[in-house]
């Protein structure tokens, strides 16, 4: 038999990693949807689009994906997820403990997992290390796209121009910092989203209960082409966190697909 390493020269490797990722960058640069973040609600959102067969990339600035929920509480491995969001942790194969009537906990590290694995199954294409830093505009500052930078670029503080593909409607998932509503509100006069004058408040001081309802009501489409999902929704609209109670990121994540397929369908 062949000796298995003989194949794999240096020249070979290279070449490889290069064709292979730039194969399929390419086939991101028009997307239906791009996702900005890589945490609950932005996989949730871009796995249940691709599994109705739209084209969906995931841009994840960190090497890692899954956002806040890798550490569940105060590092502590586990989140809580409610009743209403249970099928769609279970459909990804998530094991969930009961612990009292409607309420579960789930390993977080699985939950990455599963939920990951899952939308990358479901076709979406997710990116890391890659930031979204801008959108691109066209008619009436309508978003039709992302601009995007290495995250290790922005770390090294060096002056790098980017890159920048187009998206029928991109979705905020970048939790806590609604890095891109912040970023629209700051670039086209007058983008005032969901809070005239106070364009984005930043969340309020923790009301699990509260936070956790406020969730899927905030979902929006809050600019032409841009939509808002999962903590970014609530910093947005000024409603409360939550701490390590999950089922309303997955339910926005949820609600963000529906809206996007509409959007989608709409521009044809
Ligand atoms: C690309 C970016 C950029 C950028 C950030 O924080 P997340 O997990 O977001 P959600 O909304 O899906 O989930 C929120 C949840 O994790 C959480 O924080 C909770 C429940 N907090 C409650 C509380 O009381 O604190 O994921 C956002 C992702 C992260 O992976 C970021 O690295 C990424 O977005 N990101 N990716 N381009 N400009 N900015």
């Amino acid at each position: 038999m062949q000796d298995p390493t003989a194949r794999v020269d240096e020249v070979s490797i290279s070449r490889l990693i290069v064709e292979s990722f730039a194969a399929d960058f390419v086939d991101s640069l028009e997307l239906d949807v791009a996702i900005a973040g890589a945490g609950p609600s932005g996989v949730t959102a871009a796995r249940l689009l691709a599994k109705q067969g739209l084209k969906v990339a995931v841009f994840e600035r960190h090497l890692h994906v899954g956002g806040g929920m890798w550490g569940g509480g105060m590092l502590l491995p586990r989140i809580v997820i409610q009743e209403e969001a249970k099928y769609l942790l279970e459909e990804v194969g998530v094991n969930l403990k009961p612990w009292k009537e409607g309420v579960y906990a789930a390993d977080s590290v699985e939950t990455v997992a599963k939920c990951t694995a899952a939308a990358i199954d479901a076709g979406v294409r997710i990116w890391v290390g890659m930031k979204v830093e801008d959108v691109v505009i066209r008619e009436n500052d309508r978003v039709a796209g992302v601009v995007i930078n290495w995250e290790a670029v922005s770390i090294a503080g060096l002056h790098v121009d980017p890159l920048a593909l187009m998206a029928k409607v991109v979705i905020d998932a970048t939790g806590h910092d609604s890095v891109v509503c912040r970023n629209v509100v700051r670039k086209i006069p007058g983008a005032e989203l969901v809070s005239p004058n106070k364009a984005v408040p930043g969340e309020r001081p923790m009301w699990a209960e509260k936070g956790e309802a406020a969730l899927v009501p905030n979902t929006i489409e809050v600019y032409p082409g841009l939509i808002v999902t999962g903590m970014a929704a609530n910093a947005l609209s000024a409603q409360p966190r939550m701490g390590a109670v999950f089922g309303g990121m997955f339910l926005s994540g949820q609600r963000a697909a529906e809206l996007a397929a509409e959007l989608v369908a709409k521009q044809g």
